[in-house]
């Protein structure tokens, strides 16, 4: 067969542009593609919704490949465990209630049950604002979308305007930064639901009690916006963990879980 560059060419401009446009409209943006923005994506996309991840570097993972500073393993404790049995990423006990999983093929493993699952990855594709409205229910302002562009486009500083899609809900999962929350902060002039009202900040490290406190802080942090992994305990003011994940990917599930029962509820 000979073959036609056109063809080649034609053939991802419009798969591309199709797979864009069928997911403007979505029940569920994930703002971020580290450990808890992909649990978090994987188990809504097994619940069928719809879920496009918005990633702003080339990869998905965020902070996963690494391990611990650039060893690449992964800990995980009991709990976390099991996330990662579900996914049939591969655990070594290495004393009581601790284990190690290879950071590269729990990244990549958890990235391809990701797609595999039904969500839609958008790589290179940066979240640079949201939309707000008014709606008449007990929630008088919420997130109804996110203002998007291209990552080059910010990287290079160009002057050119972004785009948007629809959302029900979103979840911040920017990690130690948690951008979203702080551009919802500066751009809403409402308080956010934590004790002050605006992104408390991130504590030093305390691994015990952050990964406790990741879990709880695991909630909606401004109508329609949830927040999940690093960002929930920046976000509610509590410590950083180092490189134990259990708690991101436990934070990530509790999203899905939290999100899906308010989807079903709205139905
Ligand atoms: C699109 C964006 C935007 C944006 C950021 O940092 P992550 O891995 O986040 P988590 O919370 O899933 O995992 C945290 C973990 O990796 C970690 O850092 C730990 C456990 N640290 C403990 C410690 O003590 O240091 O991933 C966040 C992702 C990244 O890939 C960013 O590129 C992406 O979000 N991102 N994508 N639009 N505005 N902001």
């Amino acid at each position: 067969m000979k073959l036609d560059e056109q063809v080649i060419t034609r053939a991802i401009i419009e798969r591309f542009t199709q797979k864009w446009i069928d997911y403007l409209d979505l029940d569920v943006a994930i703002v971020g593609g580290g450990p808890a923005g992909l649990v978090a994506a994987y188990y809504l996309a097994k619940k069928a919704r719809k879920v496009a991840l918005f990633e702003r570097k080339l990869t998905i993972g965020g902070g996963m490949w690494g391990g611990g500073m650039m060893f690449n393993e992964i800990v995980v404790q009991d709990e976390g465990k099991k996330v990662l049995d579900e996914l049939g990423i591969s655990t070594y006990p290495f004393q009581t209630g601790y284990y190690t999983a290879d950071a590269v093929e729990a990244t990549t493993t958890l990235a391809s049950k990701v797609c595999q699952a039904g969500t839609r990855v958008f790589n290179l594709m940066c979240v640079e604002d949201v939309m707000i409205r008014q709606t008449d229910g007990p929630e008088s302002t919420r997130v109804v979308g996110l203002v998007i562009n291209w990552t080059a486009v910010e990287m290079a500083e160009l002057h050119v305007d972004p785009l948007t899609v629809h959302t029900r809900y979103t979840i911040d999962a920017t990690g130690h930064a948690t951008e979203l929350m702080h551009i919802i902060q500066k751009k809403s002039g409402s308080r956010l639901l934590t004790q002050t009202g605006k992104v408390v900040g991130e504590k030093s490290l305390w691994a015990e009690v952050a990964e406790r406190s990741t879990l709880e802080n695991t909630r909606e942090a401004f109508p329609g916006v949830y927040v999940a992994g690093m960002a929930a305990n920046a976000t509610f003011g509590s410590y950083r963990m180092g490189p134990i994940f259990g708690g991101m990917l436990l934070s990530g599930k509790k999203a899905a879980e939290l999100i899906d029962q308010r989807l079903e509820d709205r139905t």
